[in-house]
């Protein structure tokens, strides 16, 4: 069966979307699928019947970008994720299919504020941080540039924890984002396949090495469920499909042992099985060693790739084509189990013969790589690997003896042979699955360049000089729809006004602007642009916190998980400075700053709760003492997620991105930033150094040791202590700290976390801190000077257009997938 239905059916007539026309279609949504009178409505009810009106119009062009990938045979790209950080989809689908205006209108005709209702739908946060939401960008935008593409991922019931602040400390609170049902997704119950985990394997071939056909019995089996949601591209040009799996039992209830009275051990089996999908682990950047996270990553990898090969076999009848026809890419080490899975699914099921699969997987297969920090690298302790895949760990070790043997022919000596093995064995023997992920891909990317140079000298050094075509940079990017265009409607219009049109379609003509950053008229409307949003910003803080901020004031501004590489410590230990500056030299004509956080911290990562504890401390201490007079304000906005990006960024003028250099893969936050026209501050770290080389070194604040400053310092011994002691600055805020000025309830309580600075600072916050506080001196300087200070914002939104989203997407197409 090569075609499956060519019966030649009409097409559905396309809808039209005039305000009145949508208007009775919201109407009718709301009566006949809400089953509410419109007189009675409330505004959740409202905003499900809009969505559910906006998503048919959504259905006529998903039909044809579906039909038209089948009819070329194009190739389809698959992305791979266990993150999706999607926020709210409506503005998004509303506004990427050019019905903004209408259904404001429709909506006003009906008595119902869009952006009233718009508030209320629930953040989908199935994803942590940067890793997630570059997920969800490169979905809209593979179909903003015509990828036949498909997301897959799990349908977390609960996505990422919501943050609550209880004294100042994080308290961690289930998100119930599906409390209210999801009018974006569709069940397919008919896509549903097994994922089995442990049991017994038999081999049916003559090799025992692995390599010959085996059957796997599963001891034990789920069944995984589609549910799919469209992703619309700009100009609603192709839809796209986000593929997430629900697990559920085969035998949802055993009903014999419920009958004999068994009500608990009856349902086991079930609840086991809706455990997997249940929660997203809320680890950034290290890994969670459990197995149910193991469990996560292999369900939705073997769920994925029959769905592939079905989808691949109905259309083409042969895999030998395999690799002509699918990209698959892994979203970091996260789903690496499914290069073992692929080979298994073609050699055991559909009987290739192993190295025909193992060559069409590799064709298939590229690797993104996220982040070089040692604890992050996932690893699995060979006998869970093995009581949960057993057929894998065979596979796994076939594959080695492949690698293995291509490294000897090379002549490399035991010590390379050792780091490139796929099995570490220098103490509890353990699966890497960041060298089987580079083995099993044609192509493996950082996601910056300098990321990438240090993917090649560090991790990877000896897989990269056994296979030194593979690793290539591929610097991340966002989509200018939802962090521009969306976000900040007032600086898209007056862009659109003043350059035209073509930058809607092609980010990169935003330098059409750089010609405007010394004219007065232009400047006067985009500062008065950006007050506006930082008003906006001081509403929703008073909302939120009661805490009153000036307009007018400095909004310098970090957002972003917590982690100690982040380095959110020496950002508030340098308020502390300042702080101490402004009382002693009280008549100074200081510039007013406000210092807006925001970020959660994994909940089992106890020092970047203290700093969470530690940034509140001092704001309480600084924020109620009348000598700073309003000069210096201290917020940490609770419940970091999109939505609330959404609106602090537009309403920054200082974007602070200040790791250990050689820490941050890329960053994302610093393109959002620089798109709307904020500086930044930062260390020449991630993508700071392309943004530095777009926007030019004049219009950002750059210090601090470079990535390779820091491999020295730390090669030669790197002393804190002495340091500390040769900055007065430094010395006295820390002491300050350290005796409980800003904890007089609990004196001690902060002094685990500067002893750590004081005895070992890993991430050398001490070291940068003398160059830090002068280059934020040097940003009050420049702030001062309105004219300058304007000049450089308006650049930064015109160099920021390289860091769309869709040039990353492109680069992906044509040198990793070729596609498109
Ligand atoms: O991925 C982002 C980068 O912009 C950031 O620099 C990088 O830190 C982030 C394990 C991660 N790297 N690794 C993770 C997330 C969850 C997890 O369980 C690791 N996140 C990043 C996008 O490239």
């Amino acid at each position: 069966m090569s075609q499956p239905q060519t019966v030649d059916l009409p097409l559905a007539p396309p809808r039209r979307s005039d305000a009145p026309v949508l208007a009775a279609d919201i109407v009718e949504r709301l009566t006949y699928r809400i089953g509410k009178d419109p007189r009675v409505a409330e505004r959740h009810d409202w905003l499900s019947a809009t969505i559910l009106a906006i998503r048919d119009r959504v259905i006529d062009h998903w039909m044809d970008s579906t039909r038209s990938t089948y009819e070329q045979e194009h190739k389809r790209v698959y992305y791979l994720s266990l993150e999706f950080l999607i926020g709210r989809l409506m503005r998004d689908a509303v506004s990427n299919l050019g019905l903004l205006e209408e259904t404001r209108d429709a909506l006003a005709s009906l008595g119902v504020d869009l952006d009233v209702i718009a508030e209320l739908e629930a953040d989908a946060a199935l994803g942590n941080g940067g890793l997630g939401r570059l997920a969800a960008c490169f979905m809209e935008a593979m179909a903003s540039v015509d990828i036949p593409a498909y997301g897959y991922g799990i349908r977390y019931v609960n996505g990422l924890f919501r943050q609550e602040l209880h004294d100042g400390w994080q308290a961690e609170l289930p998100e119930t984002w599906l409390a209210d049902g999801n009018p974006w997704e569709f069940p397919r119950r008919e896509s549903s396949y097994e994922v089995g985990f442990g049991g017994t394997v038999d081999t049916v071939g003559s090799e025992t090495d692995g390599t010959g056909r085996c059957v796997w019995r599963p001891g034990e089996r789920v069944i995984a469920t589609a549910f799919d949601t469209p992703i619309v591209g700009w100009r609603g040009k192709r839809v796209n499909t986000l593929r997430l799996w629900s697990a559920r039992p085969i035998d949802p209830i055993l009903l014999d042992a419920f009958n004999a009275g068994d009500h608990i051990g009856a349902l086991a089996e079930s609840n086991r099985a809706e455990t997997l999908t249940r929660v997203l682990y809320p680890a950034d950047a290290n890994p969670a060693g459990q197995e149910l996270r193991l469990r996560q990553e292999f369900f939705f990898s073997s769920a994925s790739l029959q769905d592939i090969l079905r989808r691949h076999l109905q259309q083409y009848d042969s895999l030998t084509n395999l690799a002509d026809k699918v990209a698959i890419q892994l979203n970091d080490t996260h789903p690496a189990v499914a290069v073992a899975e692929l080979v298994r699914l073609l050699t055991d099921v559909h009987r290739l013969d192993f190295a025909a699969s193992w060559h069409i997987a590799r064709d298939c297969f590229g690797y993104t790589n996220h982040t070089l920090l040692p604890e992050a690298l996932e690893s699995w302790p060979i006998p869970l690997f093995e009581r949960l895949l057993p057929r894998h760990m065979q596979i796994v070790y076939a594959v080695n003896a492949i690698v293995l043997r291509e490294a000897r022919a090379a002549h490399f000596d035991e010590a390379s042979i050792r780091s490139i093995s796929l099995i570490d064995e220098s103490g509890e023997r353990r699966v890497r699955m960041g060298n089987l992920a580079f083995v099993g891909s044609h192509s493996i990317n950082g996601v910056s360049q300098l990321h990438t140079d240090l993917m090649k000298e560090t991790v990877f050094a000896n897989l990269h000089r056994l296979y030194p075509d593979r690793i290539n940079a591929k610097t991340n990017g966002i989509t200018p729809r939802r962090w521009l265009m969306q976000c900040n409607p007032d600086l898209f219009a007056l862009v659109r006004e003043t350059i035209g049109d073509a930058f809607m379609d092609d980010a990169a003509k935003l330098v059409d602007l750089d010609r405007f950053a010394d004219d007065p008229a232009f400047v006067e409307r985009f500062s008065a642009i950006k007050r506006e949003n930082k008003v906006k910003l001081s509403n929703l803080v008073a909302r939120r916190l009661g805490i009153r901020l000036d307009p007018d004031a400095l909004f310098d501004v970090q957002i972003k998980r917590i982690h100690e590489y982040k380095r959110q410590m020496m950002n508030i230990v340098e308020a502390v400075a300042l702080y101490d500056q402004i009382r002693s030299q009280p008549d100074r004509d200081w510039v007013p700053r406000v210092k807006l956080f925001a970020g959660k911290a994994a909940p089992s990562y106890l020092a970047a709760k203290g700093i969470i504890k530690l940034i509140n401390d001092v704001a309480r201490v600084i924020n109620n003492d009348p000598a700073v007079r309003g000069l210096l304000k201290i917020v940490f906005v609770p419940n970091y997620n999109v939505s609330l990006a959404e609106v602090m960024v537009p309403g920054a003028d200082l974007s602070e991105q200040i790791s250990t250099a050689g820490m941050e893969a890329s960053g994302t936050g610093n393109m959002k930033f620089a798109l709307n026209g904020a500086l930044t501050i930062g260390t020449l770290d991630g993508a700071n150094v392309e943004i530095r080389d777009q926007v030019g070194r004049e219009n950002i604040v750059i210090f601090g040791m470079t990535a390779e400053e820091v491999g020295t310092r730390r090669a030669e011994g790197y002393d804190p202590a002495s340091v500390i002691e040769n900055s007065r600055e430094l010395s006295q805020a820390l002491m300050a700290i350290e005796s409980g000025v800003f904890s007089p309830d609990d004196r001690t309580r902060h002094a685990d976390l500067i002893r750590s600075v004081r005895e070992r600072d890993w991430f050398m916050l001490a070291a940068d801190f003398d160059a830090y506080a002068a280059a934020q001196r040097r940003v009050d300087g420049i702030f001062a000077d309105k004219p300058a200070w304007h000049a450089k914002t308006v650049r930064n939104t015109a160099h920021s257009g390289w860091f769309s989203a869709d040039r990353t997407i492109r680069e992906y197409a044509s040198e990793i997938w070729r596609a498109g």
